[in-house]
């Protein structure tokens, strides 16, 4: 049922018809966005950007271009994040699929955040597609660079001279080597996909679920508003992931 604007009541009805789903399930896999990290109190990709980043289009930051042409304006607008990141918390989204780890023999997370909040919420195998804040390396060579300590003005310089950067995957640039195909081959084998918190426009990470289709997998998207993914998918449940996934939870715990 995609019915838009859903009711608590269809909510727990769609919520026990995915913890169905799941019963015999040998292995899913969570497709996740910004959506999911939203109620750990990080702004999505296209909130409108906060304060002084009102201004700027974030694709036009999260490209080399962008760095190159002002890498001190680039450096603040990452180094701003990482800050807001600092004491975020994985919140009950972020717990529920790593609960699921119990009941479900292979559970991977494929994400296109960059906050680590699955990895600290206890996730065991996640895959980052866009790499991760935590990390850098330099933009020339990619040497790795230590971490990097917050407030500096202008980027770092790598021993080899060239500016250091976030370890993030920028528009224009390949995904890490090894992870989109880690991707498709867990979304292609597994019996149940999860679609949380992605407009899925950015590719090649929004054409998962379309490999997944492809192979039979049930879909589950779960948004506030319907996607591109939303005609695709088995069941849409709308509301916000910290609630409807341990709803999820909360079915399947009633069924076993
Ligand atoms: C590449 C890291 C090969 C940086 C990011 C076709 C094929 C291949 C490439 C392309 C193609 N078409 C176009 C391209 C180019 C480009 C692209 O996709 N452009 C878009 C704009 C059309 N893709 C690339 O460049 C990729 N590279 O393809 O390499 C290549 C190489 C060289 C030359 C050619 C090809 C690399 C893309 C990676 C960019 N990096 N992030 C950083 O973060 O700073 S992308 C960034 O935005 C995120 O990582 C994420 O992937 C993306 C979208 O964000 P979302 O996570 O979806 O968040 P968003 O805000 O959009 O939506 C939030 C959703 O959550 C909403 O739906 C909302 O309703 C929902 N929500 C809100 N609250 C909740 C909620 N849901 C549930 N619960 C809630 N509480």
């Amino acid at each position: 049922m995609k019915r838009l604007k859903q009711d608590s009541s269809d909510i727990k009805m769609l919520a026990e018809k995915v913890a169905g789903y799941l019963v015999n399930a040998q292995r899913i896999t969570f497709l996740t966005g910004a959506g999911v990290s939203k109620e750990s109190g990080i702004p999505t990709f296209r909130d409108a950007q906060t304060g002084m980043w009102a201004n700027y289009n974030p694709e036009e930051l999260a490209t080399p271009q962008g760095f190159k042409r002002d890498p001190k304006l680039v450096w603040q607008w990452y180094d701003f994040r990482r800050k807001l990141l600092g004491d975020a918390k994985p919140n009950p989204g972020h717990e529920a699929i790593v609960e699921l780890e119990k009941f479900v023999p292979k559970v991977t997370v494929v994400t296109q955040n960059i906050d680590g909040l699955h990895q600290k919420a206890g996730s065991t195998d996640v895959v980052e597609l866009h790499g991760s804040i935590k990390r850098f390396f330099c933009f020339d060579d990619r040497h790795d660079a230590d971490d990097v300590p917050f407030g500096l003005e202008d980027p770092p310089l790598c021993h080899c001279g060239s500016m250091i950067r976030p370890g993030v995957v920028w528009f224009g640039e390949s995904l890490p080597d090894g992870a989109f195909s880690r991707g498709i081959k867990e979304c292609e084998s597994s019996d149940v996909v999860f679609v949380v918190g992605t407009s899925a426009l950015v590719q090649p990470a929004a054409s998962l679920p379309y490999s997944a289709h492809r192979r039979g997998a049930k879909i589950v998207e779960v948004n506030m508003e319907a996607t591109p993914i939303t005609d695709l998918a088995d069941v849409f449940l709308q509301g916000p992931s910290g609630e409807t996934l341990p709803l999820v939870v909360a079915s399947l715990k009633a069924l076993k």
